[in-house]
């Protein structure tokens, strides 16, 4: 069947062999953690420079599979200039006998939010959190995880993580200034770095993977939908315009407190919704606290920059915006275009909640990567005249 082989070139990079087509050169390891490593590197053919992932040992077991599995369909699937997509997807393997690794290929991204240094101006600022909004608006998502809340000995509410039932659609679950791509001309795409582990040590202590995160989710109060990505826009908008993280939390619970000194300890309407009878009386027993003035918790925003913090900002997942909700706010105006939102394609996620032999995985992923058609690259348009420097 295969006509037109790629010449594979084999090379040692940081104690791990990569083996890519020919035509991609001058590879360079960015970054690596346990599920893989990425590197970037130039493509001869087309003179762009890339960046190429490669899954550690992706069928080694059942949940390395259907991870590897998940993130190649999900990344065929995206297509919007927002979001990372695929350039290419590749194997030097010739058939499913020796089928063992695959190699991801995306745009290069210079650089992420948690390196751009400084305040930025409110212009800057509306057109990231645009560009999130946008690209959370294609990842729309009726995706529901089932949270448990557990509390531990010492009454630190445990994670436990949810495992996923769902409808169509994608919740990313940890946006963070670091898994937000910006090039130098404020073009901003969503992605998902995932390279490390996100068990416990990473969640605990003063850390960045649980400053972003919705409150339902650290703590697992319950069922979440994708209302816990507003959560984070709110939180990174916020940082964009104080200069400073909102919620630096040193462990959960100081996490949880300093979040409702801003949005104020909830009434017995929001304590009802939670799942467990734990997260209802811990919350129950907190002394009352009003919500904070959000115009003085961010005296140089805009009345409306103001306004949209206040609704995305919402303890309560059901009132907080959606991402289609929060572009048609005000704040927006002026920057709006029906064709930077088009209608997100249905996703089949049937795979995402199955489980499957090893052996499966294997062979829908080869079937996957053999299936790719590169898609047809779309000039950015219009408004390349913010850049990110001042
Ligand atoms: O971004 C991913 N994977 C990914 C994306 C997503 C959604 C945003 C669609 C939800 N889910 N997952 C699992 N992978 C990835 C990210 C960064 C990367 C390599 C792979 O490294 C670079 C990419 C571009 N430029 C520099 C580094």
């Amino acid at each position: 069947m295969e006509s037109h082989r790629a010449r594979f070139v084999r090379e040692e990079i940081n104690s791990t062999t990569w083996e890519v087509p020919d035509k991609y050169r001058a590879l360079k390891q960015i970054g690596t953690g346990a599920y893989g490593s990425v590197c970037s590197a130039f493509n001869d053919k087309t003179g762009e420079k890339v960046a190429i992932k490669k899954l550690h040992r992706p069928f080694q077991s059942e949940i390395f599979a259907k991870r590897a599995y998940r993130e190649l369909r999900l990344l065929k699937h995206m297509k919007h200039e927002n979001v990372i997509g695929l350039l290419d997807v590749f194997t030097p393997a010739r058939g499913l006998e020796d089928f063992h690794d695959f190699y991801l290929v995306m745009p290069y991204m210079y650089t992420d939010l948690s390196k751009v240094r400084g305040l930025l101006t409110e212009d800057r600022v509306q057109f990231l959190v645009y560009q999130m909004l946008c690209g959370l608006q294609v990842c729309r998502t009726h995706r529901q995880g089932h949270a448990a809340w557990a509390v531990g000995p010492d009454s630190v509410p445990a994670l436990s993580f949810p495992q996923y039932i769902h409808g169509a659609g994608i919740i990313h679950r940890d946006l963070k200034p670091g898994n937000l791509a910006v090039n130098q001309d404020c073009q901003l795409k969503i992605l998902d770095f995932g390279l490390a582990r996100h068990a416990e040590p990473e969640m605990t202590g003063y850390v960045v993977t649980r400053w972003y995160r919705a409150p339902e989710v650290i703590l697992n109060w319950m069922h979440y939908t994708q209302t816990v990505d507003i959560w984070s826009v709110g939180c990174i908008m916020a940082e964009m315009i104080n200069g400073k993280t909102l919620f630096k939390g040193k462990d959960y619970m100081d996490q949880l407190t300093q979040i409702m000194r801003v949005t104020g300890v909830p009434g017995p309407e929001f304590v009802n919704k939670l799942d467990s009878q734990e997260a209802k009386s811990y919350v129950s027993s907190l002394p009352h606290y009003p919500r904070k003035d959000f115009s003085t918790l961010f005296p140089r925003a805009s009345p409306e920059a103001v306004d949209l913090l206040e609704k995305m900002l919402v303890l309560d997942a059901e009132a907080r915006l959606t991402a289609s909700k929060a572009l048609d706010h005000a704040y927006f105006d002026g920057l709006r275009d029906p064709e930077d939102c088009p209608d997100p394609l249905p996703y089949d996620d049937s795979y995402d909640n199955a489980t499957l032999p090893l052996e499966e995985w294997r062979r829908l992923s080869f079937k996957e990567v053999k299936s790719f058609v590169p898609f047809p690259r779309r000039d950015s348009k219009r408004r390349n005249t913010l850049t990110m420097s001042q």
